[in-house]
């Protein structure tokens, strides 16, 4: 998998990246086609989004992918996959192993027995609009979807012992203490096994187990004298390894931890109790060229460039991030709201339980794949959808609610553009407004009486309840305006690189010179993107493109890129 360490030492796993073959199907529902009789007439790198390569621009369907691996022995084997758009089935020696909704997310499947050799799999991805067999890629939401393999597939030989999670929680900062949990499965009753734990390899415990089940969870809580705090200024990190052995098998994971904690206090974010001022921009992991599948190269840019913007801060909008680019963040020290795919989402689909089946999976998918990120600090869900609608309140409640159950160690939010009369802020940590004023409504000379407005409704005359937010953190999750690359008009009129920069510089001056009630902002956007076809045609997208990026697609820098700059790096204390 694309990650900055290796994950095992002792556990075989193969990286089945590369180039594998292809064929696009079109229209053909996947219920109908024979795997065993397909004819592959291309290839198609993974990772990889095939309707981000020449051949295949624009195209919606049916594909398949094929490759092999090698089956070494009659023990259990997974196939891990770290994001498939939008839908895919699994085929592994011809048997059918599962299917999976959604994009963005880490899924596995384990292999049936099969015989020791050369084993193929294939994959039947579609990137067609389909809400009853994905409702979780629409063709209203505002970037275009690729399709493909676009994260890396590793076959990983589990054995007859092996490490199934291992989770990392910060304790207490201070004392350096943490919670170290795994899970570990066998095929048999493991007995006597001899564990070892080491971080930075330092011994942290040595002891032999008696495992008489086939499956448990085991916990631990160390403090590490040797470590050092994880913080956007200084994103210490350490490095566990675990190694289970009980003289037969034996298996191991190493993982990456920062020790850290964040909470809120009154309208302030803290991290190790210090407040921290989050300066940063929305990105959608996209490029003309790889569509979602960023290579390395890409991802390290994007990093270079957020950090020499001066940013300590990343809204991954609008779903569940990389975790290469996590991996980034975590030695970086760039913050990341990381989010569950949705945009604009009604009633409609919020009170639909397929809906929310599909956007639960993806939630507790995200989790599982980042938890033990430090540069994780938020989860974000349902990106302006209709929260100021009593009948979406229930999904508010069980989305949130999942993350809380599933991470309290970490604040919950969700971008709303309802800030006069949303329902559900009392469900989130920190309040987020996405809002264009100078954009799509007003000028740029109105923009501060605007935002003043929005602030005094949620600080001073509160919400239909009655109740106010003011002692809540209020970070600006969207705002910004489009420029056409290379546009630059003495006019300074909209779509000119003058009148962006000029429109983000009185915003910037505003929310954190002229007025400090808000925590932080994640300007819309970092690089301009495809957007979909429907919203095209709707929403008026020249070139195709949300062109509201500070960089073009290509991270060619337009005129708001030093200002953005000089106030994150000089004029913003
Ligand atoms: C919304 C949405 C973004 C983008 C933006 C825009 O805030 O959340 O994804 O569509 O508007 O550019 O209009």
């Amino acid at each position: 998998m694309r990650r900055r360490f290796r994950e095992h030492d002792v556990r075989l796993t193969q990286d089945l990246g590369g180039v594998w073959d292809f064929v696009f199907l079109g229209d053909h529902d996947p219920d109908a086609v024979n795997v065993s009789t397909l004819r592959y007439d291309d290839r198609m790198a993974v990772p990889g989004c095939f309707d981000a390569t020449p051949k295949y621009a624009g195209r919606r369907g049916l594909v398949a992918y094929r490759t092999t691996a090698l089956i070494y022995d009659n023990t259990p084997y997974r196939l891990i996959l770290d994001g498939v758009h939008h839908w895919c089935r699994v085929f592994v020696g011809g048997q059918l192993l599962g299917e999976h909704v959604g994009g963005f997310t880490s899924f596995h499947f384990d292999l049936p027995p099969i015989e020791p050799g050369e084993v193929e799999i294939v994959l039947l991805v579609d990137n067609r609009f389909d809400y009853a067999r994905c409702p979780l890629h629409l063709d209203y939401m505002d970037w275009y979807h690729y399709g493909g393999i676009a994260r890396g597939v590793e076959l990983h030989r589990l054995g007859p012992l092996w490490i199934e999670t291992l989770k990392v929680t910060t304790l207490d900062p201070s004392a350096r203490k943490i919670q170290i949990e795994f899970d570990y499965r066998a095929t048999e009753p493991p007995g006597p096994t001899e564990l070892s734990l080491t971080c930075d390899g330092y011994t942290v415990r040595e002891e032999t187990l008696t495992l008489t089940d086939l499956s448990g969870t085991l916990t631990y809580q160390v403090e590490l004298a040797h470590a050092a705090l994880w913080s956007p200024d200084s994103p210490h990190l350490h490095m566990l390894h675990l190694m289970l052995d009980n003289g037969e098998h034996a298996d191991d994971c190493y993982e990456r931890f920062g020790i850290r904690q964040v909470r809120v206090e009154g309208q302030q974010i803290l991290i190790n109790d210090e407040p921290v001022r989050l300066l940063g921009y929305c990105r959608h992991t996209a490029h003309p060229q790889f569509g979602h599948a960023l290579p390395e190269a890409i991802q390290v840019a994007d990093v270079q460039l957020l950090q020499d913007l001066g940013c300590n801060f990343v809204r991954g909008s609008h779903y569940p991030q990389d975790p290469l680019f996590l991996d980034l963040c975590d030695e970086t020290g760039l913050c990341v709201w990381n989010e569950v795919i949705g945009w604009q989402h009604t009633a409609e689909h919020l009170t639909d339980p397929h809906f929310i089946q599909a956007q639960l999976r993806n939630l507790e998918e995200m989790v599982a794949m980042s938890a033990n990120r430090p540069s994780v600090i938020m989860w974000g869900i349902l990106n302006e959808s209709h929260s100021s609608d009593p009948a979406c309140r229930p999904a508010y409640e069980t989305l949130l609610g999942r993350l809380r159950q599933l991470d309290p160690t970490r604040l919950v939010t969700y971008a709303s553009n309802h800030p006069f009369d949303d329902l559900c802020f009392d469900l989130v940590d920190v309040i987020s407004i996405n809002t264009y004023p100078g954009w799509y409504w007003g000028e740029i000379d109105e923009i501060p009486a605007m935002l003043d407005q929005i602030v005094h409704h949620l600080d001073i005359e509160g919400q239909p309840a009655g109740a106010t937010w003011a002692d809540k953190p209020l970070l600006i999750s969207e705002i910004g305006a489009g420029a056409i690359p290379g546009w630059r008009d003495q006019n300074a009129t909209r779509w000119s690189e003058q009148y962006q920069a000029r429109l983000l510089e009185v915003v910037l001056k505003h929310l954190f010179v002229d007025r400090h009630r808000v925590c932080g902002i994640s300007l819309w956007q970092f690089c301009d993107c495809r957007s979909s076809e429907q919203v095209r045609r709707i929403l008026g997208r020249p070139r195709g493109f949300n062109n509201k990026g500070t960089v073009d697609e290509y991270r060619r820098p337009k005129l708001a890129y030093e200002i953005v700059k000089r106030y994150f790096n000089e004029i913003i204390d």
